[in-house]
């Protein structure tokens, strides 16, 4: 594996999955794989678990992480081509990816959506000019339309959680009073599509996801018809895609409650993370042994591992 910025990086879905397992299984089996490394993380946004679990991961692996807040601590940078850098940016990424190159074996960023610029957005400009620039490989830590490393832990916790060979997954809207990326929801459906499960995806009218992530999915704006004997709900927020980076609803009847749980097949209930509490979901359904985010949470580090070391192993190649 040379980068892994998406979904689509992954060859062996099956293959990961049994690896992120394995690390899980035994974290400190491959210390000398990453000795004498350096793993960079460079942050536009805030967070907490993957800032924390992609540590993690490395340290397990014997490599040494540095971390950056680079839209607090770093210089503003250019990335525009030819502009005569008379504003605001001080650094163009032509110098700052090269520079951050020499000093890490690999380069991870974490950088959200404008939600205003869709065109910039789909061309993923931060992470698109970072491995353009860049001579070592590079990981996404969220970029503007894909989460991939959420992704690899929603697959590996669906595999453990699953009580049939072909649980039926739903992922579900939600209200939420912020205009939130659709990075989570498009890594999911790209890894869904993957993973051996009957897939649906419930929302709102309006709030379709780009067709190109949904192609070939079943989608109903009937959210209890939807959750009907499900072994896993998936629950998260995003912003309109159609009406870009709009809310055009905040509709509580989606807020995932203990009744529409109960539709469910004793369903397990998912989330990334941050979520907020009795906007996306109950308390009642949070706080009950359906839900199982905070062990999804844990598997993120083992997700982390996984990717990591197919990128040492081959090297960058
Ligand atoms: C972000 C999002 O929805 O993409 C990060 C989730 C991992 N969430 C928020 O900003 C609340
Ligand atoms: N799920 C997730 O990526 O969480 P953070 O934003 O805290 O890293």
């Amino acid at each position: 594996m040379k980068n892994f910025t998406s979904v689509d990086d992954i060859q062996d879905l099956a293959g990961l999955v049994a690896l992120a397992k394995a690390v899980k299984a035994a974290p400190f089996a491959n210390q000398e794989l990453g000795k004498n490394k350096t793993l960079g993380l460079l942050f536009f946004n805030p967070s907490l678990r993957t800032r924390l679990s992609t540590q993690k991961a490395a340290l397990n692996l014997g490599m040494h992480p540095i971390v950056m807040n680079l839209n607090t601590e770093g210089w503003t940078l250019e990335f525009e081509d030819g502009v005569v850098m008379d504003g605001t940016a001080s650094e163009h990424i032509k110098e700052a990816a090269q520079v951050v190159s020499q000093y890490c074996d690999i380069i991870a960023i974490r950088s959200f959506p404008t939600l205003t610029d869709k065109e910039k957005d789909e061309e993923e400009y931060v992470i698109s000019a970072f491995k353009k620039y860049a001579s070592v490989p590079v990981i996404s830590l969220e970029g503007s339309t894909e989460h991939p490393l959420q992704a690899v832990a929603d697959a590996l916790t669906i595999e453990e959680f699953k009580a049939k060979p072909r649980p039926k997954v739903v992922l579900t809207w939600a209200p939420h009073p912020k205009a939130l990326p659709h990075a989570v929801p498009n890594s999911f459906v790209k890894i869904m599509k993957k993973a051996d499960v009957d897939f649906i995806i419930t929302h709102p009218e309006g709030y379709e996801l780009n067709p190109e992530f949904t192609e070939g999915v079943t989608i109903t704006h009937n959210q209890d018809e939807a959750f009907k004997d499900a072994d896993f709900i998936y629950a998260k927020n995003w912003s309109s895609y159609i009406d870009y980076g709009k809310i055009t609803s905040k509709d509580s009847s989606w807020t995932i409650t203990p009744e529409k749980m109960a539709l469910t097949d004793n369903g397990k209930f998912m989330h990334c993370l941050p979520v907020r509490r009795n906007m996306i979901v109950n308390d009642a359904v949070l706080d009950s042994d359906s839900s199982i985010v905070i062990q999804q949470a844990n598997n993120r580090t083992w997700a982390a591992q996984a990717i990591i070391t197919k990128i040492l192993e081959d090297d960058g190649k």
